[in-house]
């Protein structure tokens, strides 16, 4: 069956939503094209902290409803090395505050918005392929229902995360990518408890990084180093806490526990393809960089690529002129491996890496001595959190 749109956007994650979201409110045709069910895109426990760009984003669009009234702000973050709690106060450093909100509130926020307008958005889609974009002509052809597809449209926006086709489909030789890989992951909980802090709690600890996170006034999402192949199924509930209150130990924190109802492992990669874009195939988000989530940047990056894009898209629809697409990558790259520095700077910061000297240990502390005690370190610190300025 043949259809045609103006964007077809690939992956209804973060980025292919919203960008689906605003070209709707631009008056600009869009179909999203999602390879899982709505069920499945809605339960995905990713990120949880959104940078006050996207929180300004998500309110001008009508979308910041559910997050003001679930949502929670917090004006700062806590650093924890040597069993010392230090505050970074974002909103006295750099005027900024960020917004715990669970990225698949944000999803289900999206989702219901785009099922509101009519606009189509296509669950369970398979055999997703991409083509024509390089020659100006571009398609996307999927199945849904045993139904074969061919979608022709003006632009293909590729925001179908880091395991996608569209990066994979790039002419060879047109692209280069640039990747780091970490030797730890990240064992994820998400447990029913109350708050053990106010405010996210970042720590530095010689058994390794642990992190206090949360979802709401009940529901609690920490972290703790692990590795990267780590067996999660080895860690009973016990472990799981022990472990959390010996690296998080300190005078300040009382280590809340409860019920652990999901566990997960979280890979801890850096990775940028360049360029993000080929003819007339637009990659945002995942489907173009990740970054590891110690800087708490995943999400909000792909939402600062969908604000660029949109912008570009809509210029060229309006006036034809497309400069704002030919320079949409370079726009993008130059935020990007700013992002990429700060979440690989926070990751060595923060993670405990096998081999590492005791000069390297020493150093370390040193560098959160600085950052914690020195007003300029703290704030260059905050600027990155809360998000730093749009391309
Ligand atoms: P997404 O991956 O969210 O969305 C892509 C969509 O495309 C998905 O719905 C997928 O099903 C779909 N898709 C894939 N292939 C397709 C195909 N062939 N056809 C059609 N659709 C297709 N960030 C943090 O800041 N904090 C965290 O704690 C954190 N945890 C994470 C844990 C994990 C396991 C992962 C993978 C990422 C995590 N991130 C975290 C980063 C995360 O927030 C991402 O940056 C964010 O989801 C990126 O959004 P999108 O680019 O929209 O990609
Ligand atoms: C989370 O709440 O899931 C979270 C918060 C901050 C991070 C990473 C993850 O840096």
């Amino acid at each position: 069956m043949q259809e045609r749109t103006q964007v077809a956007i690939i992956g209804a994650g973060p980025a292919g939503l919203l960008l689906g979201h605003l070209l709707h409110l631009a008056g600009i045709d869009s179909v999203v094209i999602e390879a899982r069910s709505r069920a499945y895109v809605e339960n995905r426990i990713r990120a949880g902290v959104l940078e006050h760009h996207v929180v300004d984003v998500l309110e001008q669009t009508g979308l910041g409803g559910r997050m003001r009234r679930e949502g929670l702000p917090h004006e700062g973050t806590q650093f924890l090395f040597r069993g010392i709690l230090h505050r970074i106060d974002f909103q006295a450093l750099v005027g900024h505050s960020v917004m715990v909100y669970g990225q698949h509130e944000v999803v289900r926020d999206l989702i219901a918005a785009r099922q509101a307008t009519g606009a189509p958005l296509l669950f369970d889609c398979a055999d997703v392929t991409v083509e024509g974009y390089e020659a100006g002509n571009p398609a996307v052809h999927y199945v849904q229902d045993g139904q074969a597809h061919t979608l022709a449209c003006d632009l293909i926006a590729g925001c179908d995360g880091f395991h996608g086709v569209c990066r994979p489909s790039l002419p060879p030789k047109s692209w280069r990518g640039f990747d780091r890989a970490y030797p730890f992951g990240w064992l994820g909980i998400l447990a029913e408890a109350p708050p053990s802090s106010d405010e996210l709690v970042y720590a530095n600890h010689e058994r390794g990084f642990a992190l206090l996170s949360m979802r709401s006034p009940t529901v609690q999402r920490m972290y703790l180093q692990c590795a990267p192949d780590e067996d999660v199924e080895a860690w009973s509930d016990d472990r799981v806490w022990s472990e959390l209150s010996r690296r998080l130990a300190c005078e300040d924190i009382t280590l809340q526990t409860g019920r652990i109802f999901q566990k997960s492992l979280t890979p801890m990669r850096s990775y940028v393809v360049e360029p993000m874009q080929c003819g007339r195939l637009f990659l945002a988000g995942d489907a173009a960089h990740i970054v590891p989530p110690t800087g708490a940047k995943g999400m909000n990056s792909a939402v600062a690529d969908v604000l660029l894009l949109s912008r570009a898209i809509e210029r060229w629809v309006r006036t034809g002129d497309d400069a704002g697409l030919a320079g949409y990558s370079a726009a993008a790259l130059r935020r990007t491996w700013k992002v990429q520095r700060f979440s690989w700077w926070m990751t060595t910061l923060f993670h405990r890496f096998d081999g590492a000297s005791d000069f390297d240990r020493r150093v370390q502390l040193a560098e959160l001595d600085y950052v914690v005690g020195s007003r300029e370190a703290s704030a260059a610190l905050a600027e990155n959190y809360v998000g730093l300025p749009l391309s």
